[in-house]
């Protein structure tokens, strides 16, 4: 298929997400794209001078994409007059250095708390009513029980989709946002404001008791329990279908939390209809609703945020605890593509490793260290690892949802233990065996930690192996089917037109005589291995 014939129908549309087998992908004018991301610490975006001499240096690190928020404070700091200065700055810079924007909606919440808001709305606490204590006591977080306060977040919110619609409608410099930022209740699991009260001695709304029934074979297991304890009931008050205590207090806060940002969502596609998703602030386990914040789109909250948010796209966990594997493996799922907003700080050690697996793995539309401007990337780890999946990104597409592609990095458990258990994978006709120590010398480095890797089909026996610090041996993927061999292996690069520049041919000690392709620890790169068969 010609690709001028794909891209053109298509050029009018503004960037969306599209199915091909089981991912969906983000596609841009016309072509899917990944997003090779990282975000901007909360205060850089602010200034066009403060952020001038990052942008070069993201492009350099091979990002495609830099995340950056956009703050209500600035956007609208008079009622109805609106400025759009940083946004246009923002996209001004950004395609001079041919960068892609992730805008990030710093509205009424931010990290729980309300304080982008433009100083209009802090100071009317009548129009723009805060939660409370159970004692009455306002804390600083706009109650999400308010009529007055959505229709403003709306307007703001609208007038800055129109204004990219306007200015980025053709060139889709721009291509999703952000609503809001890590929502949730804070440091109480409810809001005991009056309007809360008044919701809360209410019926549980009729769409949620209607999803959990009609999902109720694929609810989250926490979902499930908490529903079945009160015997999975259609209807009745808060108390009643979930049980009156604090977890049924966050399930509440999680649906209110939903509706408005899913009427925020409506309001912004209304005025220009990009992707939009929520991020997630995740809870450490063992706390209470509240101690983290409370109702956010949290694993065990998910099919809440499902039923009372369908124009949300995507729920994406923001992760920087060591459990990576097992926290985006419950965000992957066929009604929620992966995408990873915030992953750990730009110079973690794991951090390459764990964009290899959400990519590879589980076809994440993308990933974004944080506070990425702010990265002393010396070692040129992060910039090494990324140069990888740019150059593989055209390969990781073409194989995304269709069995093609897996992807590696030493699992970790919450308590940082690392485990180095090889993973296997079956591509095609063949089962990979992935170890992260050199198995001719099998001691643990430093550096081990560090590895990742992923593997893509190219053709019936070929394939792309990109990564570090990775031993894959490979066999037949049915037994009785013989052995396998490696007919070449080659390390290379594919050079900015996306054509194939052979190095060195990979053999001899460089593959253990055959038996495995090994990139070592300490470097990232890309080899073209063609298997055959004995
Ligand atoms: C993030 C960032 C920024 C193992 C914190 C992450 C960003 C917000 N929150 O620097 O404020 O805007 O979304 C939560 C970090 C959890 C820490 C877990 C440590």
């Amino acid at each position: 298929m010609s690709a001028l014939a794909l891209s053109l129908p298509a050029m009018a549309e503004p960037p969306h997400l599209v199915q091909q087998g089981t991912a969906r992908q983000l596609q841009v004018q016309g072509k899917p794209m990944l997003l090779i991301a990282g975000e901007l610490g909360n205060s850089s975006s602010s200034s066009a001078a403060y952020m001038a001499p990052h942008w070069k240096k993201l492009r350099d690190m091979h990002l495609n994409t830099v995340l950056a928020p956009v703050q209500w404070e600035l956007l609208e700091p008079v009622e109805g007059k609106f400025d759009f200065t940083q946004v246009d700055n923002l996209i001004r810079d950004a395609r001079a250095n041919n960068l892609k924007l992730v805008f990030l909606w710093f509205g009424a919440w931010k990290n729980s708390m309300s304080t982008y808001v433009p100083s209009w709305v802090k100071r009317d606490q009548a129009r723009f009513p805060r939660a409370a204590l159970v004692n009455g006591q306002e804390v600083e977080i706009l109650s999400a029980m308010a009529p007055t306060t959505l229709a403003s977040d709306q307007k703001a919110l609208a007038a800055l989709m129109a204004h990219i619609k306007q200015v980025d409608g053709k060139q889709n410099t721009v291509v999703m946002l952000q609503v809001e930022n890590e929502i949730g209740m804070l440091p109480v699991a409810r809001d005991y404001g009056p309007l809360a009260q008044a919701a809360w001695q209410g019926q549980v709304p009729r769409e949620l008791t209607a999803y959990l029934t009609a999902h109720r074979d694929s609810l989250v297991p926490e979902m499930k329990r908490l529903w079945a304890a009160q015997g999975a009931r259609t209807s009745g008050t808060w108390a009643e279908v979930f049980g009156g205590g604090i977890a049924a207090e966050e399930v509440f806060t999680a649906w209110y939390y939903a509706r408005f940002a899913d009427e925020l969502t409506k309001a912004g596609k209304a005025a220009y209809d990009l992707p939009m998703y929520v991020n997630v602030a995740l809870n450490r386990p063992g706390r209470l609703p509240g101690e983290y914040p409370s109702g956010g789109p949290l694993p065990h909250l998910i099919d809440v945020w499902k039923a009372g948010a369908p124009s949300i796209d995507m729920l994406s966990p923001d992760i920087y605890f060591p459990n990576f594997v097992d926290i985006v493996n419950r965000y992957k799922r066929a009604d929620n593509p992966l995408f990873v907003p915030e992953a750990n700080n730009a110079d973690h050690p794991q951090v390459a490793g764990n964009a290899f697996y959400a990519i590879g793995q589980l076809d994440a539309i993308g990933f974004g260290p944080f506070s990425i401007e702010s990265i002393d990337d010396k070692s040129g780890a992060l910039g090494a690892a990324y140069d990888v999946l740019e150059q593989l990104a055209p390969h990781i597409l073409a194989a995304q949802g269709l069995n093609k592609m897996a992807g590696f990095r030493p699992k970790a458990l919450y308590d940082e233990t690392l485990l180095y258990e090889p993973q296997v994978a079956v591509i095609g006709d063949y089962r990979f065996t992935v170890a992260y120590a050199d198995i001719q010398r099998p001691a643990l480095s430093s550096k081990t930690a560090e590895a990742g890797g992923i593997i893509v089909q190219i053709g019936p026996e070929e394939y792309l192996i990109g990564g570090s610090g990775v031993t894959v041996t490979f066999a037949p993927a049915k037994d009785g089917g013989g052995q396998a061999g490696i007919d070449s292996a080659w390390e290379g690069r594919f050079d900015s037109a996306g054509q194939w520049r052979a190095g060195r041919l990979l053999n001899g000690d460089q593959t253990h005589q055959g038996r495995h392709i090994q990139i070592p620890a300490g470097q990232w790169q890309i080899q073209r291995v063609k298997f055959y068969r004995y």
